[in-house]
């Protein structure tokens, strides 16, 4: 397989309700969606997920784009690519920078899969066709609007909530949704807001049977953690922390937690998410698949690897109508009964909506051989 042309699009598409963290508030998502040609005319598309502040992890969009330009495509311009798996060898004398190395290294699965004229989800194991979903809801400081738009989801299905919280924003909101949905399967995402300092006041949380409270500490911090999931009776789950096979090998020998929010791109692509999937399963350390505020594109990605039976817990990846007015997609993703299907194309299954893309998006070419 060789690669013989890279275009893009670089998108912003605006969100249908902003979505606001311990970090900062988003309203608009940008991305880029890549288009990979081999030489016989395949076309493998990727998506490329950071945020446009270094806010989350440190990588953003613009640095991306720099790294995607002048170290990625250089590597694999010229490389004969028998399987995907070599892609991230050959993006091995790069360090760090898994978003950008993950929208290319998943473009090319997408055209592997395509190429063989096969569904992506065919090179995982034990997958199924229905994936039990969850939705992540922002900070929303009327606890009355938040229980409403928590109830609007239960209503349409969602398996687990997700909620994001804050040193000042977290007993009271935690209490207002465990009264009203005293059985709903819950948990808290503290994008690294809090400190070892609040160890005893984190321990309060233990009487709200959480699933788990995500990232509370900083994005490289293990010692910390592991101190807290030792005090605490909640599972601990590591989101930020982990971009490599190592970082769980890591976790796992100094207990920082006993769940990992798995997202593909964070670890730089499908081949180091199946090694972190093993690993998890071997070691029955609990693996989830987290979202980016993906579009259809990324979502149709995170749902062929969510059919995996080790994903039992529910995924970050809602419908496209939970995200944005208008998805890239000729036809959205769409949640019933609380699971969404995974897409039934070859590779990931979904096409793009141009007329969507140039609407929101500019389009121009990379590389062409
Ligand atoms: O920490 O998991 C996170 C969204 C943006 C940045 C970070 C996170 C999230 C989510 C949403 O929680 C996941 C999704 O629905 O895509
Ligand atoms: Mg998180």
């Amino acid at each position: 397989m060789k690669i013989h042309r890279i275009d893009r699009y670089r998108v912003r598409l605006p969100l249908r309700i902003p979505f606001e963290t311990s970090y900062g508030r988003l309203t608009e998502k940008a991305f880029d969606i890549l288009l990979v040609t081999d030489e016989l005319g395949n076309q493998g598309i990727g998506e490329l997920v950071p945020f446009e502040q270094p806010d989350y992890i440190e990588e953003t969009i613009a640095t991306a784009r720099i790294i995607i330009e002048n170290h990625l495509i250089p590597l694999i311009k010229d490389a004969d690519i028998h399987h995907p798996k070599e892609v991230s060898l050959l993006f091995n004398e790069v360090k760090g920078n898994q978003m950008a190395k993950s929208s290319l290294e998943t473009a090319i699965w997408d055209l592997y899969a395509k190429r063989n004229g096969t569904s992506l989800k065919t090179y995982f194991n034990e997958t199924r066709t229905k994936i039990p979903v969850g939705v992540s809801v922002g900070i929303q400081t009327d606890l009355a609007k938040l229980i409403d738009q928590i109830n609007e989801y239960v209503v349409q299905g969602y398996q687990r909530i997700k909620l994001k919280i804050r040193p000042g924003y977290d007993l009271k909101p935690i209490d207002a949704i465990r009264n009203k949905f005293p059985d709903i399967l819950l948990m808290v995402d503290a994008n690294s807001a809090y400190t070892i300092k609040d160890i005893s006041y984190l321990k309060q949380l233990d009487r709200y049977d959480l699933a788990m409270i995500e990232q509370p500490f900083a994005a490289n911090d293990f010692l910390d953690h592991a101190q807290l999931q030792k005090e605490m009776q909640t599972d601990i789950c590591l989101d930020e922390n982990i971009r490599t096979l190592k970082d769980c090998e890591l976790a796992f020998s100094l207990g920082s937690c006993r769940s990992i929010n798995l997202k593909i791109p964070r670890v730089g692509g499908i081949t180091e998410a199946m090694k972190i999937v093993d690993f998890c399963k071997e070691r029955d350390l609990l693996v989830w698949l987290g979202g980016m505020f993906e579009s259809g594109v990324g979502r149709a990605l995170n749902l062929q690897f969510a059919s995996q039976k080790v994903f039992k817990f529910p995924g970050d990846i809602s419908a496209s109508d939970r995200y944005y007015y208008e998805d890239i997609l000729t036809d959205p993703i769409e949640i019933q009964k609380g699971k969404i299907s995974v897409p039934n194309g070859f590779g990931i299954g979904v096409s793009l909506s141009q007329e969507t893309l140039l609407k929101y998006g500019l389009y121009d070419t990379l590389f062409i051989k």
